[in-house]
């Protein structure tokens, strides 16, 4: 058979509810046109993000009742260590509440103002808690990364030779870890070469830079690996994830995204001193070290949620279902990042709506527009994300990129979902020439998407 189904059936279904053009109008209103602000009851379609939005499986929500609630090494911490230890082979495993507890506790112990932390792309909360700790953090992405529309196998991939003439000019005592974050999520979700790992590992070994996966989205990485790099057709995509951290020191993981689940995270190492550090902060904010701020349903639930997510079968329904969004607005004449990527569909806004300058948040006008059109929601990772004043010179700095994320709940949606995306972005395709750009009314310190208010120009 040709056709690519979704390897489930239903169980349990929730409500979604549609809302008239008026009522839309003045939601967005009163939101500040920030969509991060609306009521998800408000919401038709809801493509925020793909974390925490996953379904749960009927073995995930049997977990969740077996889950053992004992403050002190319960039995759920060592089904979840024992499950994480297997596929990302570290040799200490920390739980937290989600991925940038894990970061937060990362980089306060490891970085400092003056230090600078390469990745392909730091993605927000990442870049947020490296700054937070007065370090630098750098985007090297390959050049290709940063042309939405030119095609590549790893667009995640990171540029090796701009890793070499970093630890050349400011020095590896400079650079107390650098980063690789598979998939690349401000990048498109284009995925990262075993090969482009290997010789990041190789560049950094002699030097004593430690190498961190930002790991979330890595059994989406590992598919991708699997259908694209050359040698591993023939490999399962657990033998892939494990060979990837093979070749790295530690990890930070949200476990909202790759481990199925609604909350969770957790931190790994290989460094004996620092993971008793790393504990150590751990008790003071997050929960004792065998539950880390979570349940022990959650650890449960986490546990399955790994098994799961690298079955062969799940992961070609899902990057089918993403792939048949983008090849579909494509087909109808809408600029996306080139290849789909794995948990989400980027529409570049740049070349859809020319007219709107990036001080003018071309990617967050067109997100407000499709939730006016249709009651869909995304996220903008453009100028709004990314984008700074200069608060000396006043001057605007754009993002690299405008785009708009369609990001895909997993085992969500089905396909008339889709069906019905597709005919909404199209719609508002049609009459891009009529959108206008907004301006910032409010805006916060650091992370201001989240919060920001703007009204239309
Ligand atoms: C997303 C969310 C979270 C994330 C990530 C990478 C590569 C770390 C984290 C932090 C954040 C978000 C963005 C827009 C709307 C809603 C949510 N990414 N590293 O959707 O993990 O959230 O568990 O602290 O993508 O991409 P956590």
């Amino acid at each position: 058979m040709k056709t690519i189904i979704e390897p489930f059936k239903i169980k349990v279904v929730e409500p979604i509810r549609m809302t008239t053009r008026e009522e839309r109008e003045a939601i967005l209103e009163k939101a500040g046109y920030n969509l991060f602000l609306v009521h998800a009851d408000d919401v038709l379609i809801d493509l925020l993000t793909d974390s925490g939005t996953s379904a749960m499986s009927a073995e995930q929500w049997a977990g969740v009742m077996r889950g053992d609630e004992a403050y002190a090494c319960s039995k759920s911490f060592y089904r979840f260590r024992d499950t994480v230890t297997d596929i990302f082979g570290f040799k200490h495993v920390i739980p937290t509440h989600q991925g940038r507890a894990a970061e937060r506790i990362l980089f306060s112990l490891t970085c400092k103002k003056g230090d600078v932390i390469p990745n392909n792309t730091h993605f927000d909360t990442t870049r947020a808690n490296i700054e937070f700790t007065g370090a630098e953090a750098l985007d090297i992405p390959i050049p290709e990364a940063r042309k939405p529309e030119v095609n590549h196998p790893f667009k995640g991939n990171m540029d090796t030779k701009a890793l070499r003439e970093l630890i050349d000019r400011v020095g590896a005592e400079r650079i107390p870890l650098a980063l690789i974050t598979i998939t690349n999520n401000s990048g498109g979700g284009q995925p990262v070469s075993v090969a482009n790992i290997r010789e990041i590992k190789e560049i950094l070994a002699p030097h004593g830079i430690p190498l961190y996966v930002d790991a979330c989205r890595f059994a989406e990485n590992a598919y991708f690996i699997q259908q694209r790099e050359e040698g591993y057709a023939d490999k399962s995509v657990k033998e892939i994830a494990q060979e990837v951290f093979s070749y790295a020191d530690g990890c930070t993981m949200s476990a909202k995204k790759d481990a199925l689940v609604n909350i969770g995270g957790f931190l790994c190492t290989n460094n004996d001193l620092l993971a008793e550090q790393e504990r150590d902060l751990l008790i003071l904010t997050e929960g004792f070290p065998t539950y880390g701020g979570l349940a022990g349903r959650d650890l449960e639930a986490i546990a399955q949620g790994l098994e799961e997510v690298l079955e062969q079968d799940y992961l070609e329904y899902r990057i089918a279902s993403t792939r048949y969004l983008g090849e579909h607005i494509t087909a109808g004449g809408v600029p996306i990042m080139e290849p789909p990527g794995g948990h989400a569909i980027y529409i570049d806004a740049k070349a859809m709506l020319p007219h709107i300058p990036a001080e003018q948040f071309p990617a967050q006008a067109l997100a407000v527009e499709l939730y006016r059109e249709a009651g869909i929601r995304a996220v903008e990772i453009g100028s709004l994300m990314f984008g700074k004043t200069d608060s000396e010179t006043g001057e605007f700095q754009a993002s690299a990129m405008e785009l708009v994320r369609l990001a895909i709940p997993r085992r969500v949606y089905t396909q008339s979902h889709v069906d019905y995306l597709v005919e909404a972005i199209l719609e508002v395709n049609k009459r891009r020439e009529s959108i206008k750009g907004l301006e910032l009314t409010y805006e916060a310190p650091f992370l201001r998407h989240f919060t920001a208010k703007l009204k239309p120009r």
